[in-house]
């Protein structure tokens, strides 16, 4: 039995901002007991009845169900960061009709983008980034060549809580792309033709234990936004690298935040065919500078990404 129709808030059925004496929610799902109704009369208060496995169901089905869905992708975004987030954000607005898969190795996604810089709260983007955080309705403060969200938390969370209300738009977190599917070209190269997937904690263990074997999900466009070298990375371009379709990686190079901006934005693109690099994971390629902690680029990659996504649909 398929689980209920999903009912996606849409604007006339957003929850309205709680007032001090009463929580007007509309109705969503036929549930109109107010959180009202219960404060001060906890004696006679239960939850309905449930069975665990109930709960279990609730899960798993959906969750296979998705799979199944998404085996097929038109999208695939590899890593929901503000660069990979912004991408979805910006496709699933523009496309509805194309499902778009994104892939996180991280049980939370974000990224680097819950912290302004060496732990502080507040986030820089530098115009023309703001138009980015007006398109979200994330608000800032505003310092003439540059902006502020007080808590980077503030974007991220927002960009997230789009993107995951878009019904076309799957996220698998705690799951990691450790390869790419590809397909010969008649010049010799590759086309990317999808991802390979696998639960993250089982990718960490593939050197002590044996024979665990990947996902797939097929998808002609993949937009690789890994972010720079690290644990999990640049992954897409080291492994165009090992698959001998980039002869290296030009390697991040020093911080420069006027120059490292302009370039990662610009320079989005596709790679090689069936595949965009967005995002800090460009920089690898590219040996561009870094820019620390300013975010505009990120976002404004973003909608480079999907702009470059939606012309290999168009062609
Ligand atoms: O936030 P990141 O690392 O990457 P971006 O490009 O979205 O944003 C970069 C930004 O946070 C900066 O680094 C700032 C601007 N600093 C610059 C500087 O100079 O230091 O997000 C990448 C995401 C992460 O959530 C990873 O967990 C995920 O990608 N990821 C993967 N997900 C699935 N499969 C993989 N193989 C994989 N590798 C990374």
């Amino acid at each position: 039995m398929a689980p209920p129709a999903a009912i996606y808030p849409s604007a006339e059925m957003t929850v309205a901002l709680p007032t001090k004496d009463k929580l007007d929610i509309d109705v969503l799902n036929g549930n109109t007991r107010t959180v009202q109704e219960m404060t001060g009369n906890w004696e006679n208060f239960s939850f309905s009845p449930i069975r665990e496995s109930q709960v279990s169901r609730a899960m798993t089905r959906r969750y296979f169900q998705d799979l199944d869905t998404y085996a097929e992708s038109d999208i695939v975004i590899v890593g929901a960061g503000s660069c990979g987030l912004s991408t979805a954000y910006m496709l699933g607005k523009a496309r509805p009709d194309l499902k778009i898969a994104i892939i996180e190795a991280s049980v939370s996604p974000g990224g680097g983008a819950w912290l302004g810089g060496q732990l502080f709260s507040a986030m820089v983007m530098r115009k023309p980034a703001d138009a980015f955080l007006r398109e979200l309705g994330v608000p800032y403060e505003d310092e003439e060549n540059y902006v502020v969200v007080k808590h980077a938390a503030l974007f991220t969370s927002t960009v997230l809580s789009k993107v995951l209300q878009m019904p076309n738009i799957k996220l698998f977190n705690a799951t990691a792309v450790e390869d790419l599917i590809t397909r010969p070209t008649a010049d010799g190269g590759v086309r990317i033709a999808g991802v390979v997937t696998n639960w993250t904690l089982v990718s960490m263990h593939h050197d002590d234990q044996s024979c665990m074997d990947p996902n797939t999900i097929n998808a002609p466009v993949v937009i690789s936004t890994t972010g720079h070298d690290g644990p999990f990375g640049a992954f897409s371009v080291k492994r165009l690298v090992s698959m001998q379709q980039l002869e290296k990686l030009g390697g991040m190079r020093g911080l420069d935040m006027n120059s490292a901006e302009d370039a990662i934005v610009k320079r989005t693109r596709e790679i090689v065919p069936g595949l965009i690099v967005g995002g800090m994971e460009l920089s690898e390629v590219d040996g561009a500078n870094r820019m620390g902690p300013t975010f505009g680029a990120m976002a404004l990659s973003g909608v480079k990404a999907a702009e470059e996504a939606l012309r290999i649909f168009e062609e």
